[in-house]
């Protein structure tokens, strides 16, 4: 069979103002360039589980409704697979009515379609809800058989000691900055308004160390100095695993990115590991530096017990030359229009390298979504579009949603401001000299 692995690309706002100063502060254009260039790594895994006797394409879509797409659409195809996330899925399903149009069977699959299955199944031949891996092989057989089942789930949680090796050279090389590699995934904690793996699988799953370098080396031999992201959620929550991995990494002299909690600050052995390791930059959500992470995290608690230690914490992962980027959720419950100065304070004296603003996102499928549906405070349902992290798509607790929306814009302003981005760099790079002097 001829298959199309379709991703639907780039980086979405509603909100064209928002959009548009976004695209205008200098901290914020550093982290678009670099993030809008990455690959779909759900599609490549998913094309590395697909038997050679296919023949097989990976593309990426920015544009669903460019002028000449119906003529220009990519193909034929035997099946074409789309994944997309809650923004795009709109665009998802009218990409996969052009090619049911066309005769071509359509599957869909990923984060949103795992949460809002239902719907999806609408739109499509057949789709995957949750992790795909154990499901793939039996639906391509089954295409081929002329028996396609329109759902198929795996009943059991996918044991990542089985991942098969992405198809990192479906992919032009000339066109990515940074490879994503996932090495776990999950999170033990559940936040409330988690939209990321946790909610197409609980818990957290480890990738054998052997098989992560694997997947590195497959991927230097096509770039032999890349720059990596790992597609976790939380990297180093198994400090066992975590040891191991950055062990094996030290001698590869690669730099990556990816995504912890707060708890490697109090792991120095971790943090020494991770810095000969090559790690640029890790993220972290702190959400808020004060009382309004209470409740957030729903099994117990866990980010309100770390909040009184944030600013020490960060100073103690970036002494070891390893920036953070911390994340603040604007729109909590507890946030009022105080809130943005007193989070500007924190962020002023933090000395953090990289700060994301983004604002609280009722995601369907999440606990967050369910409780604000049933509040009636959803000010649009079902405009899945909206849910970028930036459009502002429920009505706040303690103020109205233009003044959350005007709140985000003046705490980007100040926040990504050159100047301010510039003495953050500085304020860095000082520090570190002075460590170096002392040491
Ligand atoms: C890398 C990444 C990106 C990259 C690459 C996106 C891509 N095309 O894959 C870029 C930078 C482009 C990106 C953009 C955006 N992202 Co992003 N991104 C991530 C990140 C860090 C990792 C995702 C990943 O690679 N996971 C690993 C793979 C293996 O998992 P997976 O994609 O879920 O795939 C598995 C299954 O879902 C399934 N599957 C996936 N696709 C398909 C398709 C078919 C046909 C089938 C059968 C199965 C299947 O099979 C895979 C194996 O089991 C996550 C955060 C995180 N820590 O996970 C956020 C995350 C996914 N992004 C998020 C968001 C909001 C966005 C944006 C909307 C932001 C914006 N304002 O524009 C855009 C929209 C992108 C789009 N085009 O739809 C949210 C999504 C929440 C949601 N439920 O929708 C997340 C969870 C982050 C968050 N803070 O909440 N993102």
């Amino acid at each position: 069979m001829k298959i199309g692995f379709i991703a639907l690309s780039g980086v979405r706002v509603v909100d064209q103002e928002l959009m548009r100063i976004g695209l205008n502060l200098p901290g914020f254009v550093e982290r678009s360039k670099v993030i809008a260039s990455l690959p779909s790594l759900g599609l490549l895994t998913l094309a590395g589980l697909t038997p050679d006797h296919h023949e097989i394409t990976y593309l990426e879509i920015p544009d669903v409704d460019a002028p000449d797409i119906s003529a220009r659409l990519p193909g034929p195809f035997d099946l074409v697979a789309i994944s997309s996330f809650t923004a795009m899925i709109k665009d998802a399903y009218r990409l996969a009515a052009r090619y049911r149009t066309a005769g071509t069977q359509v599957v869909l699959g990923g984060l949103h379609v795992a949460l809002c299955p239902d719907e999806a199944a609408q739109h499509a031949d057949a789709i995957v809800v949750g992790e795909a891996e154990p499901c793939w092989p039996r639906l391509l057989s089954d295409v081929e058989q002329g028996r396609l089942q329109s759902r198929y789930q795996a009943d059991k949680p996918f044991d990542l000691a089985d991942a098969p090796m992405p198809r990192f050279d479906l992919l032009d090389p000339s066109r990515y900055n940074r490879i994503t590699l996932q090495t776990t995934r999950g999170c033990p904690w559940n936040c409330e308004f988690c939209a990321a793996s946790i909610r197409l699988q609980p818990g957290h799953r480890t990738k054998p160390v052997p098989k992560v370098l694997a997947e590195l080396h497959r991927i230097r031999k096509i770039w032999p100095h890349p720059f990596i992201e790992f597609a976790d959620d939380n990297t180093f929550v198994d400090r066992r695993h975590g040891h191991a991995l950055m062990d094996a990494l030290v001698p590869e002299r690669i730099r990556w990115f990816t995504e912890t909690d707060i708890s490697v600050a109090k792991d120095k052995p971790l943090l020494q590991k991770m810095a000969r390791a090559g790690c640029a930059q890790i993220l972290i959500g702190l959400e808020d530096p004060g009382d309004a992470v209470e409740g957030i995290e729903l099994k117990g608690n866990w980010k309100a017990r770390q909040v009184s230690s944030y600013a020490e914490d960060i100073r103690r992962i970036q002494d070891h030359g390893i920036t953070v980027n911390g994340c603040f959720v604007l729109g909590l419950d507890a946030h009022t229009p105080d809130s943005f100065d007193r989070i500007w304070e924190f962020i002023r004296r933090s000395e953090l390298y990289e700060i994301q603003l983004t604002v609280l996102t009722p995601f369907p499928g999440t606990p967050l979504y369910d409780r604000l549906a049933r509040a009636g405070r959803l000010l649009h349902p079902g405009a899945w579009e909206r849910c970028t992290l930036f459009d502002v798509a429920f009505q706040p607790a303690g103020m109205s949603p233009g003044r959350l929306r005007q709140g985000l814009i003046d705490l980007s302003t100040r926040v990504y401001a050159a100047d301010f981005t510039e003495e953050r760099r500085r304020r860095f790079v000082r520090r570190r000299l002075e460590l170096d002097r002392v040491s």
